[in-house]
């Protein structure tokens, strides 16, 4: 077992599996051993507290206007913010994720296992950003599903052209309306912190925030909490009759058709992932994430390919 430099035993005297070469960088190797004189460089609290209001405040104001707003940050939010950035590192990205920690239903591959089982073609995305699998012919699988999440969501946040608000729910679309033809196109979102949002009803009036853009992306999940948040508006805003609303179960054909049916709903608004099984009535696939990785990169095409940017 391979011991860093410095450490007179393996952490906790256990045998762990490394693949590692057995050391550490130099600034952080020579902290081991030296604990007794260690100190941090000064701060002030002031400072922490401004370091972090003044970037989110050029934030909320840089993303103000953006290009593009990625609504829901689960396996298939992150797969299109991962493709749009790194195809288009020139547009503003926003993703607007309700909960605290990103990744929706992809922690966990299905239930409470770890395992993510993605089909086949669904590795080619794996390849892309980096993620191990094991080939099992059909399919492939990844050790942890929070492998893929944590993968995705560092290389998307470390991309200069985006940004994610967390914490923060999508309270409503806006909609611009053609005088002459009538027609409505969505053109924007109305955000509120998550927490103000779950308050309304025992709260007085709290009112929500902004953001424009030309080109929303909505993938809020399947029927839930707060899933299937767009298409249920756009169903209260009379831009579609009803809901078919999601059916049984069936792997072999809702995989398919969840990748084929990624697609420009109204004017201005794209849906992928669970969100469309809503709207279609698609079958539920269970905890297979091929299709939404695949939605991912197909709603970054149509988000390219419908508005030209
Ligand atoms: O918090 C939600 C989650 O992270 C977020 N979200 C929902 N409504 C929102 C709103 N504002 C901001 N109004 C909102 N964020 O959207 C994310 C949805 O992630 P998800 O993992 O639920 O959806 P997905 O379509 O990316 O992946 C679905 C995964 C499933 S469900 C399923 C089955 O039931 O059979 N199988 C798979 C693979």
């Amino acid at each position: 077992l391979a011991v860093a430099p410095g450490l007179k035993k393996p952490f906790n005297g256990q045998d762990v599996a490394v693949e590692h070469d057995g050391t550490l960088s130099k600034p952080l190797a020579d902290m081991l051993g030296n604990w007794e004189h260690f100190t941090f460089a000064p701060i002030r609290e002031s400072t922490v507290s401004r370091a972090m209001t003044r970037r989110y405040f050029t934030d909320l104001d840089t993303y103000a206007e953006s290009d593009i707003v990625i609504i829901g940050a689960g396996s298939c939010g992150l797969s299109a913010a991962y493709t749009l950035a790194k195809l288009r590192p020139d547009l503003r990205i926003a993703i607007v994720e309700a909960g605290v920690a990103p990744g929706g239903g992809a922690w966990l591959g299905g239930q409470l296992f770890s395992a993510m089982v993605m089909r086949k073609p669904a590795d080619a995305f794996l390849r892309e950003v980096g993620v191990p699998y094991e080939d099992e012919g059909d399919y492939v699988v990844v050790k942890h599903a929070a492998l893929f999440t944590s993968t995705v969501l560092s290389k998307v946040l470390a991309m200069p052209n985006v940004k994610m608000f967390n914490a923060t729910a999508v309270e409503d679309l806006i909609t611009r309306t053609d005088a002459e033809t009538g027609e409505v196109r969505v053109a924007g979102v109305v955000v509120n912190w998550t927490l103000v949002s779950m308050h309304h009803h025992d709260q007085s009036c709290m009112d929500p925030n902004t953001i424009n853009a030309p080109v929303i992306i909505s993938t809020t999940g399947h029927d839930g909490p707060f899933g299937a948040f767009s298409v249920k508006r756009l169903v209260s805003m009379k831009q579609i009759e009803q809901l078919e609303g999601m059916r049984g179960l069936d792997m072999q054909r809702a995989e398919d058709a969840i990748v084929k049916n990624t697609r420009e709903i109204v004017p201005g608004l794209i849906v992928g992932g669970m969100e469309l099984s809503e709207i279609d009535g698609a079958n539920r696939m269970g905890p297979t994430f091929g299709a939404m990785a695949l939605s991912g990169v197909k709603a970054a095409e149509e988000a390219l390919r419908v508005f030209e940017l």
